[in-house]
């Protein structure tokens, strides 16, 4: 399993994937994310890390990724958000934006342009704002390593055909309730 590989440097149990968030006030939309990778197996590395507070920590974390056996790291902000092009910038890993929704009033908007209007040579992939967002972070970190990682693979077959099952289901449920 893809995260459970050991570090070839320290001998120590790694994880493939990390999710950084700008604040703690981020986790609440932010565990839809880390509980959507453990369904595929996969516990992150999870930390709080802010482009604009902790920027040398940022870059750090950025720089040592690879070293520490990550594979892809998600990054979620709010406001002015620029903690994914903060990373992105500092590693050559795949970095997927997460905006989020603040106090800021803007409600989300803010973050998703922060996030996507990377400038070009240093890519973001940017994912739809809030928790629609962090759950499909996830699912696309999973696809990423599922192209070297049969048993991943075979996971999002399962996870495709039970979320189709669902919807049939619901049309199911909605016909035999004679609603036209
Ligand atoms: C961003 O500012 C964080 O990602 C968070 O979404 C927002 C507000 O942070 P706090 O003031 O709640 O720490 O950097």
């Amino acid at each position: 399993m893809a995260s459970k590989k050991k570090n070839a440097v320290r001998g120590e149990p790694v994880e493939s994937i990390a999710v950084v968030m700008g604040s703690d006030s981020d986790m609440d939309v932010m565990q839809s994310c880390i509980e959507q990778l453990g369904e595929f197996g996969i516990k992150p590395v999870v930390r709080v890390i802010s482009a604009h507070r902790t920027p040398e920590i940022a870059a750090e974390f950025a720089e040592n990724a690879v070293e520490n056996g990550i594979k892809v790291i998600i990054a979620a902000a709010g406001m002015a958000a620029h903690l994914a092009g903060a990373l992105a910038a500092k590693t050559i890993l795949p970095v997927i934006g997460v905006p989020l929704i603040s106090s800021s009033g803007l409600e989300g908007i803010d973050a998703f342009l922060s996030t996507a209007q990377m400038p070009p040579g240093v890519p973001v992939a940017t994912v739809a704002i809030g928790k629609a967002g962090a759950k499909n972070a996830a699912i696309l970190a999973v696809q990423i390593l599922a192209l070297s990682d049969n048993g991943l693979a075979k996971k999002l077959v399962e996870f495709k055909k039970a979320q189709a099952k669902k919807v049939i289901e619901k049309n199911s449920a909605l016909r035999s309730r004679n609603v036209s």
